[in-house]
């Protein structure tokens, strides 16, 4: 398609309604494309995704901190819901605006394609090559479709040479274009005639039919690319769905670990009778997930690495395959979030597998200066914690496997960084390349830069799980359950409190060892009215979970949590 400016002697604009539609349908039937390139290229983000992932690295910490806190874990469908609903309006104003240039139109997708190159290029695993084949296709095709959908906007006119057409409803053939074919942007038109603005132009030059033709050449142009934009979707999803490559990780097998964890067995079944009660063992798709990835980064296992580097006497670097080929331990460890509030979701336990930290320091030789361990992710995340919590013989590890099976995608395939005692933003690396040997004096890490605490062990917490909170219960013999944790430092005690009486021990449930949770149970003789139950934990080393509150920020919530229950006599 000819890409010059308008003739004098052009036809009327298309109004602003069907101008604003138009626009909107070539900003979809763009994003479409860069949907595709994602599925087929399986390393080119959407460019939705692209501009959202940059829009999270530049957003200051107190924003996203603001962010997490009024809509928690929904801020990413939400970031990527915003960024589509901008690009739509954004495209229906440059539909407008091209109604008269249609080269604003171009111009506009141009630049949309250049600004999402840019954000590519800011973002450490996009390749840049492959942004900008997407950006340039997405751009092709949105530029296009506008100009198509605004000349089948376009008002229908006849001829001035010619007298009005003999038939009052029907124009000359050659006249009206067929429905289902679109006339290229430049295809002459004789007649300059008012302007109309409204999308059903009346006047002296309007004709009978006009209104009816013009209406369904739009509509049938428009229904194209709406079902094009669809079909283009359908695809990208049903590639991603299977049709594509299966998941890198159906073709890992792990190898024992030499050295697994005690006390898996029966043990791991807990208090399974307790309804409601956390599992001892979480399931992977039960295990909260947080990070700041839009979308899951996917890793090549034939060009990963894992690289030592930094104060090290002699960094290395280790394939999949050299990683696997270590000795493995397994250990049940509790990982917890930062922005956890008390009594919150964020928590969980998992069999880890993997190679201890401490063998992989030792191998590096790690250099006297050297304070701070960074982990660094395939797309520029970073955590950084002090060397002591992978050396003090705690089980630190870089983790290959999560209960049995090889991480998760959206848990760190094909490896990361788990460190009982230390929340997950300064500990826990997902989706590894990199362990880095610094101080803390050379290098802030992710969060740090937003301001949250250099420092961060997790705080003991406990966790009623039953009955629920504002839970209605029968009266009579009930039970009060849940989960306490305090990871590296273990479990002591865990109490319970009725409304102002006295704090009752509860049970513990099996011991997986200090790093992981631990099941707690106390039977409650129910009485009718309106019940406050508080719970707190004493952690292995005499530490009582304190009663003073605090908000996650900066580093871990404190208080002790509390459920309202109403009972009801029975009967
Ligand atoms: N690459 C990467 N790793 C990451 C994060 C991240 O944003 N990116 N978030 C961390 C945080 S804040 C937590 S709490 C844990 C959560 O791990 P999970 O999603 O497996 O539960 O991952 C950590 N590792
Ligand atoms: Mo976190």
């Amino acid at each position: 398609m000819k890409v010059q400016p308008r003739p004098p002697m052009s036809p009327p604009p298309a109004g602003v309604r069907r101008s604003a539609v138009a626009g909107a349908l070539a900003a979809t039937v763009a994003l479409a494309v860069t949907n595709l390139v994602d599925a087929l290229s399986g390393s080119v983000p959407s460019l939705v995704a692209v501009v959202g992932q940059a829009v999270i690295r530049n957003t200051p910490g107190f924003l996203s901190r603001g962010a997490t806190e009024s809509v928690g874990t929904a801020d990413k469908p939400l970031l990527l819901a915003l960024i589509i609903v901008i690009a739509l309006a954004v495209g229906a104003r440059v539909g407008v605006a091209a109604r008269r240039r249609r080269v604003v139109g171009d111009v506009v997708f141009v630049a949309f394609g250049l600004f999402a190159v840019g954000c590519a290029a800011s973002l450490e695993n996009v390749p840049a090559g492959g942004a900008l084949v997407s950006a340039v296709l997405a751009a092709a095709a949105g530029a296009v479709t506008l100009r198509r959908l605004l000349t089948a906007a376009d008002p229908v006119t006849p001829p001035a040479e010619r007298p009005a057409p003999a038939d009052p409803v029907t124009p000359p053939a050659d006249q009206v274009p067929a429905a289902d074919q679109v006339p290229a942007a430049d295809e002459p038109h004789a007649e300059p005639g008012s302007e109309p603005e409204a999308d059903a132009p009346v006047g002296p030059t309007a004709w009978p039919g006009q209104h009816t033709v013009s209406r369904r050449r739009f509509l049938v142009a428009g229904s194209t690319a709406a079902g094009g934009a669809a079909v283009v979707l359908a695809g990208a999803w049903g590639l991603r769905r299977g049709l594509g490559a299966p998941a890198p990780q159906a073709s890992v097998t792990l190898p024992a670990a030499r050295d697994a964890s005690a006390a898996v067995g029966q043990a791991t079944r807990g208090f399974a009778e307790v309804d409601g009660l956390s599992p001892l063992i979480t399931p992977n798709k039960d295990f909260y997930r947080i990070d700041e990835a839009l979308t899951v980064p996917r890793v090549n296992l034939d060009t990963w690495r894992l690289r030592v580097t930094g104060m090290v006497d002699g960094p290395f670097e280790l394939s999949y395959d050299d990683l696997l080929a270590l000795p493995l331990v397994e250990r049940h460890i509790t990982l917890s979030c930062v922005s956890n509030e008390v009594g919150g979701p964020l928590v969980g336990t998992a069999r880890w597998l993997g190679v201890r930290l401490a063998d992989l320091l030792t191998r590096a030789g790690v250099q006297p200066g050297a304070t701070q361990l960074v982990g660094r992710s395939v797309d520029g995340f970073t955590v950084g914690f002090p060397i002591e919590a992978a050396t003090d013989g705690r089980d630190a590890m870089v983790a290959v496997g999560m209960n049995g099976e090889p991480l998760p995608g959206g848990h760190g395939f094909p490896a990361r960084l788990v460190v009982p005692g230390l929340y997950g933003y300064v500990s826990a690396t997902k989706w590894l390349k990199e362990i880095e040997l610094t101080t803390f004096e050379a290098f802030d890490a992710y969060w740090i830069e937003r301001n949250w605490a250099r420092r961060a062990p997790v705080k003991v917490q406990s966790r009623i799980d039953v009955p629920k909170n504002y839970g209605r219960v029968a009266a009579g013999e009930r039970t009060v359950a849940g989960v306490a944790w305090a990871p590296h430092r273990g479990v002591g005690r865990v109490e319970v409190r009725v409304d102002q009486g006295p704090w009752q021990e509860a049970a513990l449930g099996p011991e997986l060892g200090a790093d992981a949770w631990r099941q707690w149970s106390l039977p409650w003789d129910a009485t009718p009215g309106e019940h406050v139950i508080t719970t707190r934990a004493t952690t292995g080393d005499g530490e009582v979970q304190t009663a003073t509150r605090h908000s996650p920020f900066p580093d871990g919530a404190t208080g002790q949590h509390q459920v309202n229950v109403r009972v009801s006599a029975t009967g």
